[in-house]
């Protein structure tokens, strides 16, 4: 039986700068339900452009606000998983990490990670929709949770518009400097770590691609098995929560 490990190991040892791009599966062990999980995936119950998209918070502000709030209070119940904190370790062991994730949660950086690029905004980050002013994160209360309770979104003390979730809606280009940061350091990266994504989502899904067009190796962490025909790509398949803790210690036990 071939030892999985024993490349991505030694890649991880030897790697200089290191990419570590993250999607909801990073989060499942902390409980967070994925989008596309069979058993709980947030779509479960709703299309993503029934609430993910400008459109339907005009046409529905009280569901789609509801919603975010009732992730938000999932998010501030959680604890940074096993993945999460093995990741924060990492920028110790190499001498460059980038961590690159599409999740709108704030584990990575409860876990010790810095200089975290969201792709994709934050649930921390809410502002008005008309005039844009920040929304301080203190005058929203997150309610118990309950995926389908109807909440009213607070209105902005400047414009009295209405406060939005500070995520990226389908249909909304990503922020610009963020979204390049990430794919400057995935073409010029050694090693890329993709952890817990099924891919899907568009542009954020070419940063793998780039990074192996552009000469780096990618390792795949997963419980599904991800297509890594491709030369230079690795498969883990397993949960992050354990695949990662193993990972490094495989790449750097028997060092200080
Ligand atoms: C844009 C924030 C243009 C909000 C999100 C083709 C057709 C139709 C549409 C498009 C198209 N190409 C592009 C588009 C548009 C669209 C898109 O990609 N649609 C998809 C559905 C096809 N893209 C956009 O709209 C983007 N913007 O293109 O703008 C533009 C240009 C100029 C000017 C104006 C506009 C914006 C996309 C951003 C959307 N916002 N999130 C929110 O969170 O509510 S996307 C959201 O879904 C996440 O952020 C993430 O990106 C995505 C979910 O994907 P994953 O993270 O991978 O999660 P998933 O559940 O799918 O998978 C979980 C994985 O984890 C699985 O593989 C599972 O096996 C694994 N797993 C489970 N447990 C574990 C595990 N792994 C490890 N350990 C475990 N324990
Ligand atoms: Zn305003």
């Amino acid at each position: 039986m071939t030892d999985t490990y024993h490349i991505p190991a030694q890649l991880l040892a030897n790697a200089n700068r290191v990419v570590v791009f993250t999607g909801a599966g990073v989060s499942a062990e902390s409980g967070i339900p994925t989008f596309r999980g069979r058993l709980s995936g947030l779509w479960e119950r709703f299309e993503p452009s029934q609430l993910a998209t400008p459109d339907a918070f005009m046409a529905d502000p009280e569901l789609v606000w509801g919603w975010y709030e009732w992730r938000r209070t999932l998010v501030c119940n959680a604890k940074p998983n096993a993945a999460h904190i093995a990741i924060a370790e990492l920028a110790a062991r190499v001498p460059r990490l980038t961590v690159v994730t599409q999740n709108v949660d704030d584990l990575h950086e409860r876990a010790g990670s810095a200089g975290v690029l969201h792709l994709h905004g934050s649930l921390n980050a809410p502002r008005c929709f008309d005039c844009g002013a920040s929304f301080p994160d203190a005058a929203m209360k997150p309610q118990e949770p309950d995926a389908g309770r109807r909440l009213a979104p607070p209105r902005c003390q400047h414009c009295s518009g209405m406060i939005r979730p500070g995520v990226v809606w389908f249909g909304e280009s990503l922020p610009e400097q963020v979204f390049a940061r990430a794919f400057e350091e995935a073409s010029q990266c050694d090693l890329l770590l993709s952890i817990g994504t099924s891919g899907l989502v568009q542009p954020a899904a070419q940063i793998p691609a780039l990074a192996l067009a552009a000469g780096a190796s990618v390792v795949h962490i997963n419980p599904e098995n991800v297509d890594s025909r491709m030369q230079n790509a690795y498969n883990l398949t397993g949960a992050a929560g354990e695949v990662m803790p193993e990972l490094l210690r495989r790449a750097f036990s028997g060092s200080p």
